[in-house]
């Protein structure tokens, strides 16, 4: 049976021989179950070019580009998915912009994935629809073809009193609900979904929601990393070396790490502050330890994100010229984006990983520090969907700023054998999460169900 995928974003990025497979995220986990099922991948347009250059290569995944008028664009993505949803979602509701023109280009776009969709469809396919861009498409797809339709989203959904908060919070769920099944990371977010379809009216038994003759299910279906992968970078020699290299640039016993997108909701500055804390209440580490922040470059169209860069530039300056020293580098910023192999390097370089969401789905990062470092400690916010899984890790409240310092402190102490005692019950519960099974679990519920 065929399989249609449906993202804002393609699983693919444009090198000079064409396009190819991107690493990491949606497109492990759901390009080989596509590949085994010749299927087609529906996103939005990046590459105009048509013919070769939109051809994947290296990939039986037939790619379908939809393309937006400008204007309709900025509305539907950087306007009502991340202007409004996004923070909404992630509890941000000062930075939540509702603006009447965003909803409109927002139904719009979704109509137009819903024509594509709807263009590709061959009878018998199954539709996976995947996250908080796409609310509407499976009631639109609904009215037009006979599918199994899926839906998988990917942030937290929020307790239905911050749901409704969106003057068209009835309309959005009603589009989601013409799923026959929705997953979710956590049990929480299913629960806060289930009340928030009752408190709109809907007849919710169990993990069901009624619609006229129909019953949707809500089921979590947490999502890993590639385990197989990030064992091997954990092995590679080649990584080895760099990660000695990155340890001597360090130059302290040890090393704390931090990975993001530079996104608000990331907890990047409360981060560097707990780290200034630590700096100031335990001044026994002055000298004797380092921290790395690797800042990865992300929606730099949208103000709210050039506006945090701003600030977290501000606050790095700060720290370095409190805390620098001719022999002592205290913190080093990196905002860049490197391959997944230079980021496994700062895994098996760091002694303690400082995720620290304010709040997050899922966070990917913390399992594959943990996956891929040897005996390091990790450090995660109590806020990400990740804490429910990993009960392992040290976990923190990321607004606490002495709270952070103080496990900070704690994971930097740590002795051996705690630290490799928490890592391998870490290990063996990233292992059961593996990204491998996330998309057939989820698709066979979805076509038994
Ligand atoms: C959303 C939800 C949910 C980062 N910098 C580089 C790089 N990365 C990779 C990481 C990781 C991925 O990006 C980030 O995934 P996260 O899960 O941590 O966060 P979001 O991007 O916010 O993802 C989140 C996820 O969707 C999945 O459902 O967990 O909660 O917000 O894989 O390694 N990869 C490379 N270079 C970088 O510089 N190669």
């Amino acid at each position: 049976m065929g399989l249609i995928i449906v993202a804002n974003r393609a699983p693919f990025r444009l090198t000079p021989e064409g396009l190819v497979p991107a690493v990491g995220g949606l497109a492990t986990a759901l390009l080989p179950v596509l590949e085994r099922r010749h299927g087609v991948w529906v996103a939005a347009g990046e590459w105009r070019e048509k013919g070769q250059a939109a051809t994947p290569r290296e990939s039986q995944v037939r790619l379908e580009q939809v393309f937006f008028p400008e204007k309709e664009w900025q509305g539907y993505y950087g306007g009502f998915s991340n202007r409004v949803l996004w923070p909404l979602c992630h509890y941000f509701l000062e930075r939540v912009e509702l603006r009447r023109e965003f909803y409109q280009d927002y139904q719009r776009a979704n109509r137009r994935f819903a024509e594509r969709v709807a263009e590709v469809f061959r009878e018998g396919d199954t539709v996976f629809v995947q996250d908080y861009h796409l609310l509407l498409l499976p009631r639109l797809l609904r009215e037009r073809i006979a599918a199994k339709i899926g839906f998988f989203f990917h942030i937290p959904w929020p307790s239905s009193g911050v749901f409704r908060i969106l003057p068209w919070g009835r309309a959005l769920v009603e589009g989601v609900l013409g799923a026959d099944l929705i997953g979710f990371h956590t049990p929480e977010y299913v629960e806060n979904f289930l009340r928030t379809a009752a408190y709109y009216g809907y007849q919710v038994e169990g993990n069901r929601v009624r619609v006229g003759e129909r019953w949707v299910r809500v089921e979590a279906h947490p999502l890993g990393i590639d385990t197989g992968r990030f064992g091997e970078l954990s092995q590679d020699p080649h990584i080895g070396l760099h990660a000695r290299a990155l340890k001597r640039l360090a130059g302290a016993e040890r090393l704390i790490l931090g990975v993001d997108r530079l996104d608000y909701t990331k907890g990047i500055l409360e981060r560097l502050l707990a780290y200034e804390r630590l700096l100031q209440s335990y001044p026994q580490w002055r000298g004797r330890v380092a921290f790395f922040q690797i800042a990865t470059p992300s929606r730099t169209s949208v103000h709210a994100y050039r506006e945090l860069k701003r600030r977290v530039d501000e606050v790095v300056g700060r720290i370095m010229g409190s805390f620098l020293r001719e022999d002592w580098v205290p913190l080093r910023y990196f905002y860049q984006t490197y391959t997944q192999e230079e980021l496994a390097a700062f895994y098996r370089a760091a002694d303690v990983a400082l995720i620290t969401p304010l709040r997050d789905g899922m966070n990917l990062v913390a399992m594959e520090y943990a996956y891929t470092t040897e005996d390091g400690v990790l450090v995660l916010s109590n806020l990400a969907g990740a804490a429910e899984y990993l009960k392992e890790a040290l976990l923190v409240n990321p607004y606490d700023l002495d709270g952070m310092a103080q496990a900070l402190d704690r994971a930097l102490r740590m002795p051996e054998g705690e630290r490799r005692e928490r890592l391998s019950a870490l290990k063996a519960r990233i292992e059961a999460l593996n990204v491998q099974g996330w998309a057939e679990r989820f698709l066979a519920s979805l076509e038994e169900g």
